[in-house]
């Protein structure tokens, strides 16, 4: 083997990942290694995230998925998820805390930016995302929180 220096997950991620996920540093370093594997460039394009989404729920449309996550996930608009953007999206997905649900549900709906969401950006969302993926209208609709970013 060879001295991979970029196989090791950095200190200061690894700290930034354990504080703004409920993943424990064992589970944090399983992840990168396994994602370095699918993604030895350290980066997921689109068009992967596509192939992986399609692959866990098949009935759903990825293109359109994809475009929506990469919209809310890709924070440094690079046009791929590297692997701290990537395990946000896990963690928010999957079963972050109910504010950052929130938010990134939000962020996720106002498909414009805008800093509203509107009927036909919930319309679109929820044509496109798998059934109960994501927090669902109701929730959205009795937030306070949502109340206070309208
Ligand atoms: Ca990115
Ligand atoms: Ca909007």
């Amino acid at each position: 083997m060879g001295n991979t220096k970029s196989s090791a997950l950095s200190k200061e991620l690894l700290e930034d990942l354990k504080s703004n996920t409920k993943y424990s540093e064992a589970e944090l370093c399983t992840w990168y290694q396994s994602f370095l594997k699918e993604c030895p460039g350290g980066k997921i394009s689109k068009e992967q995230f596509e192939g992986i989404y399609a692959s866990f729920f098949p009935d759903a449309d990825p293109t359109a998925y994809a475009r929506h996550v990469f919209r809310s996930f890709d924070t440094n608009a690079d046009g791929t998820l590297d692997f701290k953007e990537y395990i946000v999206a896990l963690h928010l997905t999957s079963g972050g805390k109910t504010l950052q649900k929130l938010e990134w549900a939000f962020a996720l709906y106002d498909v414009d930016g805008n800093g509203t969401i509107s009927k036909n950006e919930i319309v679109e969302i929820v044509r496109v995302h798998a059934p109960s993926f994501f927090i669902t209208v109701d929730e959205i609709k009795f937030s306070p929180c949502i109340m206070k970013l309208n």
